[in-house]
């Protein structure tokens, strides 16, 4: 009893301690090297460039306010508004929703294909027709039953005037072979300035996969470029190239669960590597960018992935990459109200549990800080608000919002 006794208050303050080493564990902290990565990387790797990774951090000086819009939204993927300021969230499990600008009211949209769920599987990302505002015509990406198991398929249809249902679904793009599997998917759908459709496609995962990310013969690891019609578009790199299918703009990518186009109008892939080498690429066409034969990151095993090489003749280096992984999702250029974050990268992170803040110049990063850390939440994708705030969803269900105080 005295044992118990003494034992029980000297417990409190253990624990007391500990979830104060736990809060103070999700505040951005500043490593001896001045970057915000405090933990050691996998693996001894060297960068290719002062600042490929590991770069000073930064500190947002502005005040903001973060405010959950809705922690009901199920298994969000993406976010998009539409042109009145309400959002379309896509659902994992097969359908979209229609949330309120304040986030309290959802309306289900029906009449999508059947997707395959299970795993990193669903419905998606989604993107509106340049001219949705007359034709109501939206583009949504998901993992397709096809063949003896599933591939990644982007499909256009119109929506109903009431927002509750989508017609004439029809399915432009698949990213063959299909394969037997539940992951990486890549998949998200950005349109250019012309009017153009990029795509991202993941390699599937598998060692057996992973090799068709250095083929061009078929479709994953890569990003396409197609018309809204799934039409190879006009400038494809390899047109008329023997052995390259030709909606393909650019390979060697693992799985880009973020695109995304600059205020200046260049393409960046975010996306994630295996233990270590999580990358952001600028994405030029025609080029290689090195997956599964040259990467940062080792095996989940501790192996080496392939010759265990950071560089290659032929394949382009990293803009920028993390070891330990973040796990970047989805991706976004801020063009809101705060100042200082103007043509700053946000990315969504899943076991990273922030949203990451990349300052860049020229094309090279000069910044980065760790937003939201506090949450412990794992943000699938983030949005550049027409209202000028910024906005995110999480795995558990969670809408929120990030405006200037
Ligand atoms: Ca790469």
């Amino acid at each position: 009893m005295k044992i118990n006794q003494f034992y029980i208050p000297l417990l409190s303050v253990i624990l007391t301690l500990s979830s104060c080493k736990k809060n103070n564990a999700h505040a951005q902290q500043v490593g001896n090297d001045g970057s915000v990565e405090t933990e050691k990387p996998n693996s001894e790797y060297q960068p290719a460039f002062k600042g490929q990774t590991r770069i000073k951090a930064v500190k947002t000086n502005t005040a903001y306010n973060v405010e959950i819009l809705n922690k009901d939204l199920g298994r969000p993927w993406g976010i998009i508004n539409l042109p009145d300021g309400r959002f379309l969230i896509t659902d994992k499990k097969g359908y979209m929703n229609v949330v309120s600008k304040d986030g309290k009211q959802i309306t289900k949209i029906e009449g999508f294909p059947k997707v395959d769920a299970k795993g990193q599987g669903g419905m998606l990302d989604v993107a509106l027709d340049p001219d949705f505002t007359t034709n109501s015509i939206i583009y949504f990406s998901f993992s397709e039953p096809f063949g003896k198991g599933n591939l990644t398929s982007v499909a256009k249809g119109k929506l109903s005037d009431d927002l509750k249902s989508i017609e004439e679904v029809k399915v432009i793009f698949r990213a063959e072979p299909s394969y037997d599997g539940d992951k990486h998917y890549g998949s998200r759908l950005v349109f250019d300035k012309d009017g153009n459709l990029f795509v991202s496609t993941g390699e599937r995962s598998d060692k057996v996969t992973r090799v068709y990310a250095q083929k061009t013969d078929n479709y994953l690891g890569k990003i396409i470029k197609i018309t809204k019609d799934g039409l190879p578009a006009p400038g494809k790199p390899f047109v008329g190239k023997q052995g390259y299918k030709p909606e393909i703009y650019a390979y060697g990518v693992r799985n880009p669960q973020g695109l995304a186009i600059d205020p200046n109008g260049n393409l960046w892939d975010v996306e994630m590597g295996p233990r270590g080498g999580d990358e952001i690429n600028l994405i030029q066409p025609g080029k290689n960018y090195g997956w599964g034969d040259v990467t940062y990151g080792i095996e989940y095993s501790g192996a080496k992935v392939g010759d265990g090489i950071t560089k290659k003749e032929g394949t382009e280096q990293p803009v920028y990459y993390w070891d330990p992984v973040i796990s970047p999702s989805g991706v976004t250029f801020y063009t809101g109200n705060v100042e200082e974050w103007k043509g700053n990268l946000f990315i969504g992170c899943l076991s990273g549990e922030h949203i990451n803040r990349i300052v860049m110049k020229d094309n090279k990063v000069i910044g980065e800080e760790r937003l939201l850390a506090d949450q412990n939440e794992r943000f699938r994708d983030v949005l550049d608000g027409i209202d000028g705030n910024l906005y995110a969803v999480t795995d558990s269900g969670k809408l929120y919002k990030v405006s200037k105080k």
